[in-house]
């Protein structure tokens, strides 16, 4: 596929899945939470797309679209989800911590930011074997101000490592406004401290990205070191399903609506002479159809059985 058409395509199918979670969610079909990326599609797609089979991603709670860029299964990552014996983890844990090595998808923990010190450990990995990839590391604004951030960024800027650091600002934290987060406007502001370049970027702008986060790939697939992008954009749901989000206002809300980040690349599309009108309901069909065969594969997969809880827990050799 074109390369604009599969940007595009990847936009929508990450925008199909994540509100088909939520309709699921409010229909009781789904264990546990959903967090929603609603309206940072931009952001993953655009930073993960690109990226070598070897590279690493570590994303967190909201970057499910991230695992569909960097090609885990739609039908594994949504068994995932409903906590099916096929899904990544095979029925042992909730989304939040899936992961997939064998796509370069590392699964976080429930602490904020963890991740990072050990996206550290793997760029490290890549550097002292001498072995050409990076690794992108995603956290939010509120997990900025975490000790595992400095730890891993200053880790990073001193060891040089290949990774590249992308802060997600949709500017709140759960309830908390970035204003009473930290007392600076930029994170990206912060990597000065780190021995490194900080950028900030309009996150719901695809080529924005691409172009950033691109940059630093290659800077850091170079030797050239660590990277803080801050990407700005904004989440349309709650922090999650049950978070009706009272402590922003509509017109707040309306405003980035209005910086849609497909909204805005559909308009890119139709002035380079596409039919949008069918190239929308033909990509809408084709992600709709993926999406519904995934929820088909996870809602007809097993449960897991009670005794495999424990397999995998220990290492049996050593
Ligand atoms: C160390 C830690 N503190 C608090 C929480 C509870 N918590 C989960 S998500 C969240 C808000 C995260 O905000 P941000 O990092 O900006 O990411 P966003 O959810 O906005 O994408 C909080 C406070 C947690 N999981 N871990």
């Amino acid at each position: 596929m074109e390369r604009d058409l599969e940007l595009y395509h990847n936009l929508r199918l990450v925008r199909e899945f994540e509100g088909r979670l939520s309709k699921m969610h409010h229909q009781g079909r789904i264990p546990g939470g959903v967090y929603s990326g609603l309206g940072q599609e931009a952001l993953v797609v655009g930073s993960v797309y690109g990226l070598a089979r070897e590279d690493f991603i570590f994303p967190l709670h909201r970057d499910l679209g991230a695992f569909l860029v960097k090609g885990v299964d739609p039908r594994l990552l949504m068994a995932q989800i409903l906590g099916k014996k096929t899904g990544l983890s095979g029925g042992r844990d909730s989304f939040l911590h899936a992961g997939s090595l064998a796509d370069g998808v590392f699964g976080a923990t429930s602490m904020l930011a963890s991740s990072l010190p050990v996206a550290c450990g793997v760029a490290l990995k890549f550097k002292m074997n001498g072995e050409p990839n990076v690794v992108l590391a995603f956290f939010g604004e509120g997990a900025s101000s975490r000790g595992d951030v400095h730890e891993a960024m200053n880790f990073a800027g001193v060891q040089r490592l290949p990774v590249v650091f992308i802060c997600e600002n949709n500017f709140y934290a759960f309830s908390t406004p970035q204003p009473m987060e930290m007392a600076v406007e930029d994170v990206a502001d912060r990597a000065a401290g780190y021995g490194f370049k900080g950028h900030v970027c309009n996150g719901n702008d695809l080529f924005a990205v691409m172009h950033e986060v691109g940059a630093a790939v290659e800077l850091a697939r170079r030797g050239g070191g660590p990277t803080l992008i801050e990407c700005k954009t904004y989440r349309y749901s709650g922090h999650s399903e049950h978070d009706t989000a009272t402590y922003r206002t509509k017109d707040e809300l309306l405003e980035w609506e209005s910086r849609d980040p497909i909204y805005m690349y559909e308009f890119y599309l139709q002035k380079k002479g596409h039919d949008m009108a069918a190239l929308s309901a033909e990509t809408g069909e084709r992600v709709k159809a993926t999406v519904d065969e995934a929820v088909k594969f996870a809602e007809d997969s097993p449960d897991p059985e009670g005794p495999e809880a424990m397999d995998g827990l220990y290492a049996t050799q050593v």
